[in-house]
C-alpha cells in the first residue's frame, strides 16, 4: 500500500517490489562494461524497497549498485513506470534503452513507454548513493548514508487515454464556501484521435460530467471551476477529507483534500483564522532495521507514540516522507513542516553558488510541491536546515527558493530552519523562522535567554518583527538505561533536564509560536563519526531522541508529554489530563 486510500480503481496497476537481482559496481565499470545490456552473471539479491546496507555483509557500501527485474507482458500495453523514491543517482534502463536519470533519494519519478511489446523484458536501475560536494544531502550528514530502491516501484498499464495529473486548488469564500478549481491533464497515447466520456466526483457524487476529444497523441488540460457550499473545514480536532476522483474513459484517479486556510498574522500562525501554538517533535523517516525504507505498519506505531506525547505537528526531518505517513497525518489532524535535505550544519557558504546544486534544490523542492500538494496537514514548506544564513550565498538561495515555492504553492508558508539566529541575514525573507539551538548541549549552559532576546531585536532590523517563529530544534544526548543523580552527558536525567528547562522558557515567551523537540528517536549517524561535529555519536547513533530507535521511551518522553499534554501523571496511558 502507497497510500492509505486506493488511487486507482480502473487503472491496471502492479506492484514490482520483491528480490530483485543485485550488483554492487564498486569500481564503477557497470557502465563501460554494459551492464545495461548484459547484466552481471550470478548477482546476489536484493529486496525492493529496502535500503542495502540492512543486509548482511553490506553496511559500510557507499556507491553505485544495480538492480534488475523482468517484466513479462501477454500483450503490447502502453507501460508507466513508476518509482516512488531511489536514493541519490537513478539511471533506468528498458530492454537495455535509456529511458532517463532521476537525481533526488525522496521523490518519485516516471517514464511511460507507448506500445510496449508483449515478452519478457528487462528493467534495470544504475543507482548511485555517494554523498559529496554538490549532492542533497552534502556528504557531511548527520544521518547514515543509505543506499537503494527505498520506496514501492509500480508498473501500470495505461488505456489509449490516461490521466497524466490531477490538481484541485481552492479559495475560501465563506466558513464553508469555496471557488474551487479541478485541472486534469490528459494524454493520448493512441495513434487515431478518441472521444471519452470524463467525469468527476466528491466523496462519491457526481460533481462534472462531460465528453473530450484528443488527437491522436495530444496532451490536453481540462480546467474546470465551481464553487462549493457546506463543506467542513479541515481541523486538527475534525480532521474532515474530501475524496475527489477523476474518472476518463477506461483511466481513473483519486486524491483526498481538505478544505483549510493557512496564513500568518502579528507573529502568529493562523490554521482557519484561529492562532496556532505548536506542539511537536522532529521525526526522521528512519529505523535501524530498515533504514529510509519505512514500513507503513512503523508510521502507525510512531504516529501513536507522537499522539500520546500530546503533539499536535511534526517536522519531516529532513527530506520529503512517505507519502502513507503523510495520509495518516491527513487523517489524524497533524500538522506538518515539509522539507527537502538541504542540511548545511558544516555546508561551506561558497557551494551554495554551484548551479548543480542549486538546479537540484530547485528541482527537490518543485517535486515535494508537486507530489504533496494536497496534504491538508502540510503547513510549511521549508527550503533549508541551517546553511550558513550568514553569508551572501546563502541569502541569494534563499531569494530563489522562496520565490519558487511561493510560485508553485501560495497556500502554504514557506519557512526555514536557522542555527545562527544572532547573525542570520535572511530573516526577513521567510513567512516563518525556524530557530535550532543546542543550549546546554553543544554549547554549556544559559544562552537560550540570550539568543532569544538578540534574535527578536535583530528580527526589527530585517523587517521579520512580525515574522511567527518556531523554535524547530533543541535537546541533548540521553542513553537509554543511563540513569544518575548528577546532571551528566548522555544520561536519560541529563537529557530530561535539558529539555524541561527549555520547553519552560520557550512556553513562556509570547514571542514563540511553538516548539519541535529534537528529536523523535534515536537515528543511525553517519559512519565517521569521528568528525569534530559529531564527536558524540555514541553507538554511531544521533541519541538525542526522546525514545530509542526501536521506539522505547526514555525519561524525556515521559517529561515531554507532561509538559505538552499537561497530564501530571507520566505513566498514565493516553492523553486524558487526569
Ligand atoms: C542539527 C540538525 C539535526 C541534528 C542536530 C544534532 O540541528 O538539524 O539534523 O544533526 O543538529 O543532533 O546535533
Amino acid at each position: 500500500m502507497i497510500r492509505t486510500f486506493q488511487q486507482h480503481r480502473l487503472r491496471e496497476c502492479h506492484l514490482l517490489d520483491g528480490l530483485w537481482d543485485f550488483v554492487f559496481d564498486k569500481d564503477n565499470i557497470g557502465l563501460s562494461e554494459g551492464w545495461h545490456t548484459s547484466f552481471p552473471a550470478a548477482p546476489d539479491q536484493m529486496p525492493v524497497p529496502a535500503c542495502w546496507n540492512n543486509e548482511l555483509g553490506k553496511f559500510e557500501y557507499e556507491g553505485v549498485a544495480w538492480y534488475r527485474t523482468r517484466v513479462t507482458l501477454e500483450e503490447s500495453r502502453h507501460l508507466h513506470l513508476l518509482f516512488h523514491a531511489v536514493l541519490g543517482h537513478a539511471d533506468v534502463y528498458w530492454d537495455g534503452n535509456h529511458l532517463g536519470y532521476h537525481f533526488g533519494g525522496y521523490t518519485p519519478f516516471n517514464f511511460t513507454i507507448p506500445n510496449a511489446t508483449a515478452g519478457i523484458h528487462e528493467l534495470i536501475v544504475r543507482t548511485d548513493s555517494t554523498l559529496e560536494l554538490n549532492t542533497i544531502p552534502y556528504h557531511i550528514v548527520d544521518w547514515f548514508h543509505y543506499g537503494g530502491i527505498i520506496r514501492p516501484v509500480e508498473m501500470q498499464l495505461l488505456p489509449d487515454v490516461s490521466i497524466e495529473n490531477m490538481r484541485i486548488t481552492y479559495e475560501m469564500t465563506g466558513d464553508s464556501s469555496a471557488d474551487i478549481r479541478m485541472n486534469l491533464s490528459l494524454r493520448s497515447l493512441s495513434d487515431s484521435s478518441a472521444e471519452v466520456p470524463v467525469s468527476l466526483y466528491r466523496n462519491g457524487e457526481l460533481f462534472h460530467t462531460g465528453n473530450v476529444r484528443l488527437k491522436a497523441g495530444e496532451r490536453l488540460e481540462l480546467n474546470i471551476e465551481q464553487s462549493w457550499t457546506e463543506l467542513v473545514r479541515w481541523e486538527p480536532e475534525n480532521p474532515e477529507l474530501y475524496m475527489i476522483r477523476a474518472v476518463a474513459g477506461r483511466d481513473d484517479r483519486a486524491d483526498r483534500i481538505g478544505f483549510r486556510t493557512v496564513e500568518k498574522r502579528n507573529k502568529k500562525i493562523l490554521l482557519n483564522g484561529k492562532e496556532l501554538y505548536l506542539q511537536g517533535v522532529n521525526r526522521h523517516e528512519e529505523h535501524p532495521e530498515w533504514g529510509f525504507a519505512f514500513p507503513n505498519k512503523l508510521m502507525t506505531k510512531d504516529l501513536d507514540i507522537i499522539l500520546q506525547m500530546g503533539c499536535n505537528t511534526v517536522r519531516g526531518s529532513h527530506y520529503p516522507q512517505s507519502e502513507y505517513w503523510l495520509d495518516l497525518l491527513d487523517e489524524r489532524g497533524v500538522l506538518f513542516w515539509g522539507e527537502i535535505p538541504i542540511w548545511g550544519a558544516a555546508f561551506p557558504a561558497e557551494h551554495t553558488d554551484d548551479p548543480v546544486f542549486i538546479q537540484r534544490a530547485m528541482t527537490m523542492m518543485s517535486e515535494m510541491i508537486e507530489r504533496d500538494f494536497h496534504h491538508p496537514s502540510i503547513l510549511f514548506w521549508s527550503v533549508h536546515n541551517e546553511i550558513d544564513t550568514r553569508s551572501k550565498q546563502a541569502y541569494d538561495l534563499s531569494v530563489k527558493m522562496t520565490e519558487l515555492v511561493r510560485q508553485k504553492d501560495s497556500s502554504r508558508l514557506v519557512a526555514y530552519a536557522t542555527m545562527h539566529p544572532m547573525t542570520d541575514i535572511c530573516l526577513g525573507l521567510f513567512d516563518v523562522i525556524g530557530i535550532n539551538y543546542y543550549d546546554g548541549w553543544y554549547f554549556g549552559h544559559t544562552k537560550f535567554e540570550e539568543m532569544l532576546s538578540t534574535f527578536h531585536e535583530r528580527c526589527k532590523a530585517y523587517g521579520a518583527e512580525e515574522t511567527p517563529v518556531l523554535m524547530t530544534e533543541f535537546g541533548g544526548a540521553g542513553i537509554h538505561g543511563d540513569t544518575g543523580w548528577e546532571p551528566r552527558l548522555f544520561s536519560e536525567d541529563y537529557q530530561a533536564e535539558i529539555l524541561s528547562k527549555a520547553l519552560k522558557l520557550f512556553r513562556s515567551d509570547t514571542k514563540l509560536s511553538g516548539t519541535y523537540v529534537w528529536q523523535f528517536a534515536d537515528t543511525r549517524a553517519q559512519l565517521e563519526s569521528f568528525r569534530p561535529h559529531f564527536r558524540d555519536r555514541a553507538r554511531s547513533f544521533n541519541n538525542k531522541g526522546l525514545v530509542t530507535e526501536y521506539r522505547k521511551p526514555k525519561l524525556a518522553y515521559r517529561v515531554v508529554k507532561g509538559i505538552y499534554t499537561g497530564c501530571t501523571d507520566p505513566y498514565r496511558w493516553g492523553t486524558t489530563l487526569q
